[in-house]
């Protein structure tokens, strides 16, 4: 490949909406702090997702700090959740000074599987914190039974699954919480950005606090909290990007369609089957290659596109309790499915640019 292909492009709308969406800051010169735009974004998101509640953040990561602080779990409190995962959601629980109890996947779409949760459950269990990992739905009525039984929060990591519904239903309407990113390598994006979604509106005033350092008013700071503001910026792009949603949801509907009409049936080579009844974004294409029934390992295929220029990603690689940071500090638990899965992945390119050619000659590369 001559011109080198990388796992994703942000998406970006024309400069001139951009620039005319930007230019009544030269004349308000108000460019963070809940301004105008962060108002109207947050008004559009909500009614997108078709969620009851909604508060607008600077990033993915710092939207779920913010939910499980908004939680107000117990200190200590054990949170089980996904290794399978970017490192961002262990960080924010250890961040939180909980503990991660980590639970193995399903091999049948790499979402936390619910039938392994009970076991971990302790009286030191406070919430759990599952992902919608490639935009993949997690089991969400089997977890919410669970949090039920034990009186559990549930906050879903839905970083990877915008405008995702399932049975007509907004993604973010399930749990106590969900959270997004619209990080710019994400199907939906604002620069930095992310938000957390939410039933209880008691939330909206949390946090709206936790997210201004707990101030109250300019003499009065009620708790700690953090800066995790969205800027006026970052909200303009949000609102250019979202008028354009479906069109960038169709076009990587085609990419996808074109890799599955390419890659089925292909012996060693798995691939994600849709789920019934999500709408699906879209969002990655992951790849799963058994070694056994294909003649190259994850590794190797990962090695040999690089040298013809296409850049494909072990999302994710190792998983986060295999980290430095966390290896070995917490419980063992039997992850045998995630670590299998974690060793063979491999996420193709995708973007709603990317060109039907492109994936043609990707997937000859992978063939070959
Ligand atoms: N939870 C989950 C499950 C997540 O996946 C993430 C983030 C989070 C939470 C946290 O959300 P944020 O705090 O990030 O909002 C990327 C992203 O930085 C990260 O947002 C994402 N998940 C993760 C899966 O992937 P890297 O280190 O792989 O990014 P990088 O810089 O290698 O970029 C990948 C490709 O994207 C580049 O090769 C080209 C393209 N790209 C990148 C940037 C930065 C663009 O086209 N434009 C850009 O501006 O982490």
């Amino acid at each position: 490949m001559s011109e080198k292909i990388l796992v994703t492009r942000s998406s970006m709308p024309s400069f001139e909406e951009y620039a005319e969406m930007i230019k009544p800051l030269w004349e308000s010169h108000w460019l963070t702090n809940m301004g105008q735009l962060h108002k109207e974004f947050e008004k559009s998101l909500k009614e997108y997702l078709g969620v009851d509640g909604i508060s607008l953040m600077v990033n993915g990561h710092m939207s779920l700090e913010m939910a499980l602080t908004a939680m107000k779990l117990p200190e200590g409190s054990e949170v089980i959740t996904t290794p399978f995962t970017f490192i961002s959601t262990t960080h924010a629980i250890v961040r939180n000074g909980f503990k991660p109890v980590f639970c193995d996947i399903k091999m049948s779409d790499y979402t936390i599987d619910e039938n392994k949760m009970e076991a971990l459950v302790t009286e030191k269990t406070a919430a759990i914190l599952p992902v919608h990992v490639y935009g993949q739905i997690c089991a969400v009525d089997q977890i919410r039974q669970i949090a039920d039984k034990y009186n559990l929060k549930v906050i879903y990591d839905a970083a990877h699954a915008f405008g995702v519904t399932c049975d007509g239903k907004g993604v973010g309407c399930f749990g106590d919480a969900s959270t997004f990113s619209f990080h710019a390598t994400k199907v939906f994006h604002s620069i930095e950005g992310g938000a957390v979604t939410f039933h209880n509106p008691d939330l909206y005033r949390t946090l709206y606090n936790l997210k201004n350092f707990g101030i109250r008013s300019e003499e009065v700071v009620a708790e700690v909290g953090a800066n995790a503001k969205m800027n006026e910026f970052s909200a303009a792009m949000g609102i250019c990007n979202l008028r354009h949603i479906e069109q960038e949801i169709a076009k990587r509907r085609k990419v996808v369609e074109k890799y599955r009409e390419l890659l089925r049936g292909q012996e060693g080579i798995r691939l994600l089957d849709e789920q019934e009844g999500v709408k699906s974004n879209y969002a990655y294409f992951p790849i799963l290659i058994d070694e056994t029934r294909f003649p190259k390992t994850r590794n190797q295929v990962y090695t040999e596109l690089r040298e013809q220029n296409i850049f494909a990603r072990k999302y994710f690689y190792p998983l986060t309790s295999d980290q430095a940071c966390f290896r070995n500090r917490y419980r063992d638990v039997d992850l045998t499915n995630a670590r299998y899965v974690s060793d063979r992945i491999l996420v193709l390119p995708l973007y709603a640019d990317l060109e039907l050619e492109n994936v043609e000659k990707i997937v000859e590369c992978i063939l070959r």
